[in-house]
Order: structure tokens, then sequence, then C-alpha cells
């Protein structure tokens, strides 16, 4: 029996208590999108790593015990998709379990989470990144944030940079291993109150981007959410650039129900008030064919 009653993904996050962020946002809407989520975790805290003070418990000496036991019990993955690692150890670990339940017409969507804004967070160093250079070499499709995607290349972040400087970045990316590489958040220089996704597929040369709203907030947790998105909808079936629409939307729609409140942007967006729409369809898609 190889086919799975709904699509099954092994989930390699981390789990925080507190702020909406990785499996507390991969679970729900993967969930919501009629897929199985089966948690592999990183690392367990108290709450995501921009609360200062936050308690950390490091799974790298478990998860090789865990990944045993799926083993023994035959299981097998649909997808597989990683994200906040608990150290950088972990990255042989992750590897290695890629190449061990590897299968046909899998998807392995590595979110290179690294850091925002020009910076790492607050766990990491300089050997995450030497070390999330390697994972991204197994993957079908990375998802880095410009930050992450210039810690990648050892190249200068920059909010200034333009848009035929990220079309470069993302087919050096996708030089690296992966077939596909969407860089979120991209500005967009002649229009500032816009926002951008830019998404490379090699496999058939061809560049898409999805503009949207851009308001001024951040929110952690809102890379997870977009990358759970996306993985949902190609697990469904949709082609890469209505999978980057239903995300890109989902995501404004996600800022806006939570942007006119007082609330503070640590706490995440307001997921709950949203995660129905993600079986509505999008009402007008934006995607955009590149030359
Ligand atoms: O959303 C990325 C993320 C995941 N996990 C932890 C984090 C963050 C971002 O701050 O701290 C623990």
């Amino acid at each position: 029996m190889n086919k799975h009653l709904v699509p099954r993904v092994a989930a390699i996050h981390d789990l925080s208590g507190y702020g909406r962020a990785s499996l507390t946002v991969v679970i729900p809407i993967l969930s919501s999108m009629g897929i199985q989520v089966c948690p592999l975790p990183t690392a367990v805290l108290s709450s995501h790593s921009g609360f200062p003070g936050f308690h950390m418990v490091d799974l790298t000496e478990n998860m090789d015990q865990m990944i045993n036991h799926w083993k023994d019990m035959g299981l097998s993955f649909d997808a597989i998709y990683s994200g906040y690692l608990g150290s950088s150890r972990q990255v042989d670990i992750v590897k290695q379990f890629m190449r061990d339940f590897r299968k046909e017409s899998q998807l392995i969507i590595v979110d290179p989470v690294l850091g925002d804004n020009g910076k790492l967070y607050s766990a990491f160093g300089q050997d995450m990144v030497d070390e999330m250079r390697r994972l991204v070499e197994e993957a079908h499709i990375i998802t880095p944030n410009l930050t992450e995607a210039a810690f990648l290349l050892g190249k200068e972040y920059s909010p200034e940079i333009d848009a035929r400087e990220i079309t470069a970045w993302a087919r050096e990316l996708a030089g690296m291993g992966p077939d596909i590489v969407i860089i979120t958040s991209m500005p967009e220089r002649s229009q500032p109150h816009k926002t951008a996704v830019l998404a490379w597929n090699k496999t058939d040369n061809r560049m898409w981007k999805v503009s949207c709203d851009y308001l001024p907030a951040n929110y952690p947790g809102t890379g997870d959410a977009f990358s759970s998105v996306v993985t949902g909808a190609l697990l469904q079936g949709d082609s890469l650039p209505i999978a980057l629409d239903r995300a890109v939307h989902f995501i404004s729609m996600g800022v806006r129900a939570t942007f006119g409140y007082k609330h503070s942007p640590a706490d995440g967006i307001l997921l709950e008030k949203v995660l129905p729409y993600l079986n509505a369809p999008v009402p007008v898609g934006s995607y955009q064919l590149l030359d």
C-alpha cells in the first residue's frame, strides 16, 4: 500500500509554545488543507526566539531514535518539509532523513530559516548558515526570505536591492541544487506600498512574481505560514504560480486581519481568524510571468 488516504507530510520544525511560529502554524495550515502532518520536532521552546528570555530544549540527541521508530513502522511521506532547526548538527540528521525516506514523486521543501530584516535569529550563528547551505542542496523547493537568500549566498543584505539583482540571486540559489527557488519579502522599489514574492523554476526556465500591498508591520511566523500554504497547495495539485497566489493572498489576509488591532507584532498574525479562508477560492490571482 503506497498511496495514502490523504497526503502525508513529515514536518521538521520546532515547537514554540507562544508566538504563532513553526509547528503551531504549520500544523493548522496543512491540516486545514486536508494534509496529514507528522511533526519531527527539532526543539521545544517556551516561545519563538523573538521574546527575550525564552527557554529552549534542543532535540538533536533524540531525533535519530524518533526517526528509527518511523523506519521500523515503515512510514512513508508525500512531502518532507523542514524549517527552524534546533542546532546546526541537525543538518546531517535531516539530510540523512531525506535520503532514507526519499520516494517517487515526493516533494522536498526546505525553508532555510536563518533570520529576517538583515539579521540572524538570536539562537543562530555562522555555523547554522554554513550548514543550511548544505541542506538546501537536498531540496526540490526552497523558500528563503531576502535576508536568508543573502546569508545563503554570502551577499550583502540591502532592503534597497533591485528586482534584477533578486532574479540573479534566485538563479544562483537554484545552482546550489533546488529546482524551484521562492524568495519572499522582496521590496518593490518603484512601489513602496507593495511587496512581492519571486519564484524561479529552473525545470521550465520560468520566473514568476506575485505582488501584494505592504503594511508596515513585522509578524514572526509569516514565513512559516507562507511556506506551509505553498506546500499544501502543491500537494493539492496546484501549479507553482497558483500556489504562490494562494500563499500571498492568505498571508495578506492574515496581516490585514491583524493590523487594525492594537496588537504586539511578536504575537504573530491572528491566524485563527483566517484559517477557514484556506478552503475558499482565491478571488483574483495576481501572478505575473517575468521575462
Ligand atoms: O518563524 C521562524 C521561527 C521559527 N522558530 C523559532 C523562531 C522563529 C523566528 O523568530 O524564533 C523558534
